[in-house]
């Protein structure tokens, strides 16, 4: 096994979050994501470079051991289920809630007394398909990978399993929040193999994390 120590991060949030937690760990990312164009970017640890994935993949290359360790939203390793991925912290970043949205003119509290079946669009089939079955409420689940606040405003679903955080997506598109699902926060995930063949090397970091996430939460 390779001894460099491989990071997947995605761009946006979860990097901008992350920077200082690596910070802590002594680990300076030499290029901007949203600037360069490379997909691995080096640090000033000549044995630790971050990969920039998709979000929703960062558990797959870390199952797979592409990437050793990686930072993920609890909502994506809802949805990929967690295999081969150890999860020692919640690094409480990049939080948000999951919620249940629809239309400002629909009742949904009535439609779910009246034991209506109801469409519902997400992104999030697992976390949605687990809340209505505890509820006991009967839905068609539609899967859409992206802008679900449009569903409800023309048609295709009565209501929406989304991430909120201000919450002005839904105002700015008439929706009301009807339901909390749960808190979401970015998790530290990492490989099962690597925890075991480098933990010399991982395990500093991962107390600096630790440390660090500890500190911004207090
Ligand atoms: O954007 P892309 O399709 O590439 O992937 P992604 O949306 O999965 O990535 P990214 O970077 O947008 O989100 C990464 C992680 O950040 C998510 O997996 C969540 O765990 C977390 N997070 C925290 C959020 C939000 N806050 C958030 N507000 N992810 C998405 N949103 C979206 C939400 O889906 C909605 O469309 O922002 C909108 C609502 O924001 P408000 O402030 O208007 O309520
Ligand atoms: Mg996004």
């Amino acid at each position: 096994m390779d001894k460099k120590l491989t990071l997947a991060l995605s761009k946006g949030r979860i990097f901008e979050e992350t920077m200082p937690l690596l910070q802590a760990a002594g680990l300076i990312v030499a290029e901007d994501p949203e600037k360069s164009r490379k997909l691995i970017l080096p640090t000033n640890d000549p044995d630790v470079q971050v990969i920039i994935v998709r979000a929703s993949d960062v558990p797959t290359y870390v199952q797979y051991g592409a990437a050793d360790f990686g930072v993920a939203g609890k909502d994506v390793l809802l949805e990929h289920g967690g295999e081969g991925l150890y999860q020692p912290i919640d690094l409480d970043i990049a939080k948000c809630r999951m919620s249940v949205a629809v239309h400002a003119d629909f009742d949904y509290d009535y439609a779910v007394r009246q034991g209506a079946r109801l469409r519902v669009a997400t992104k999030y089939l697992q976390v949605a398909r687990q809340h209505f079955a505890a509820k006991g409420v009967h839905v068609d689940l539609i899967k859409l990978y992206g802008s679900m606040e449009l569903g409800p405003l023309v048609g295709l679903s009565d209501a929406i399993v989304d991430l909120v955080s201000t919450g002005s997506t839904l105002r700015a598109n008439n929706l009301v929040e009807v339901e909390h699902i749960m808190d979401i926060s970015s998790r530290l995930v990492v490989n099962r193999a690597a925890l075991k063949l480098k933990r010399e090397k991982l395990q500093p970091i991962l107390e600096a994390f630790s440390k660090a996430s500890k500190k911004t939460a207090a």
